[in-house]
């Protein structure tokens, strides 16, 4: 039996017709601008999140971290949800490439507009500037919670008052799209920039986009380049982008009810609890010696990750279905006995 591989949705495989976009993409030098599948799809990702432009770079890490640069400088200071994926994973980038502090706010994924109106530095030079709030959209941390609409507009409308700059990590945003039906333009409205994965749920083997102004991606485009994240034939990957997002957004909707019954299944289970059930397509549980159970499944073809002494994540993505929920689901109760 093939593992079946619930560690991460960056897991997947590009499928045969993705590999067929692939292989027949025009190309030309990125760094010229003349690759017409990257603009193609930059155009794509901009029009898709209702924004001016948009700039196609490696990795869901450096999208966040040139987005930080571009709208910051070095020596301010960031509001970020705690255990927001740019406090937590992205080895300290935002301190050491943007020069720029973070301070975590809120739980579970989202904070109200008090909370950023309090947490604003005061205007003296002994402190750092206030400069950014960062938003994360489905919050990865929390199990990919998503942030409630109306009270991410009542944040917005507070930053914007406060003169704040404002970012969304939606590397995982189409999640957000599917499991409430909001479109990603309207979740991307109140942002100066927001940057989303191809490699996650969608299925793509590489890449991000940052979106914004024109203004804000010429500057973006910048930090890029600074960063060596300038591609050449990138069009090959961006073929890869146009198809997952022409194919594939949809159909997280399954994904989601893959995790529903992935989180009932566990909450049978002895030793297994399930705090709250998912509201997309990341499993938090919690199971006593998490890392020993996760070696355990491990040798048994289940793959999930550890993510504390007692806790474990599991996600659902394209390359997993009901029948490998279900096997997965076999295994463990086996283990649980
Ligand atoms: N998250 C990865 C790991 O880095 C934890 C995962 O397996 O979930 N923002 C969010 C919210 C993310 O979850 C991730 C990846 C990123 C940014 C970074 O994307 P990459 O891995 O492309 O740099």
């Amino acid at each position: 039996m093939n593992a079946i591989d619930l560690r991460s949705d960056t897991v997947t495989r590009p499928s045969p017709a993705m590999r067929e976009a692939m292989a027949q993409a025009e190309v030309g030098d990125d760094v010229y601008g003349e690759d017409p599948t990257v603009n193609r799809l930059q155009a794509l990702a901009a029009a898709r999140l209702g924004k001016e432009a948009a700039l196609f770079v490696p990795s869901g890490t450096m999208a966040n971290q040139i987005a930080l640069r571009t709208l910051t400088e070095p020596g301010d200071s960031a509001l970020a949800s705690r255990d927001a994926h740019m406090v937590l994973y992205e080895s300290g980038g935002a301190a050491a490439l943007a020069g720029v502090q973070l301070v975590e706010i809120g739980e579970r994924g989202s904070f109200d507009a008090d909370t950023v109106r309090q947490a604003v530095y005061p205007a003296d030079d002994h402190f750092p500037r206030t400069r950014a709030v960062l938003v994360e959209n489905t919050h990865n941390r929390s199990g990919g919670r998503i942030f409630p609409f109306e009270r991410l507009e009542r944040v917005c409308r507070a930053a914007r008052e406060l003169r704040l700059a404002l970012h969304m990590d939606g590397a995982r945003l189409w999640n957000a799209v599917a499991a409430t039906g909001i479109d990603a333009a309207r979740w991307a409205a109140p942002f100066d920039t927001v940057s989303f994965c191809l490699s996650k749920g969608l299925g793509a083997p590489v890449g991000s986009l940052v979106v914004g102004s024109q203004a804000l991606v010429e500057r973006a485009h910048r930090f890029r380049k600074q960063l060596g994240g300038g591609m050449r034939q990138a069009g090959i990957l961006a073929a890869a982008g146009i198809f997952a997002l022409e194919h594939n957004t949809k159909r997280l909707a399954d994904d989601h009810a893959h995790a529903r019954r992935l989180a009932a299944g566990l909450a049978e289970l002895p030793g297994v609890s399930v705090p709250e059930p998912p509201e997309s397509n990341i499993v938090l549980f919690q199971r006593a010696n998490a890392a020993a159970w996760s070696s355990a499944l491990r040798a048994r073809g289940v793959l999930v990750n550890p993510v504390a002494r007692d806790a474990l994540r599991a996600v659902t993505h394209l390359d997993v279905g009901p029948d490998e929920i279900d096997a997965a689901l076999a295994v463990m109760r086996e283990l649980s006995a």
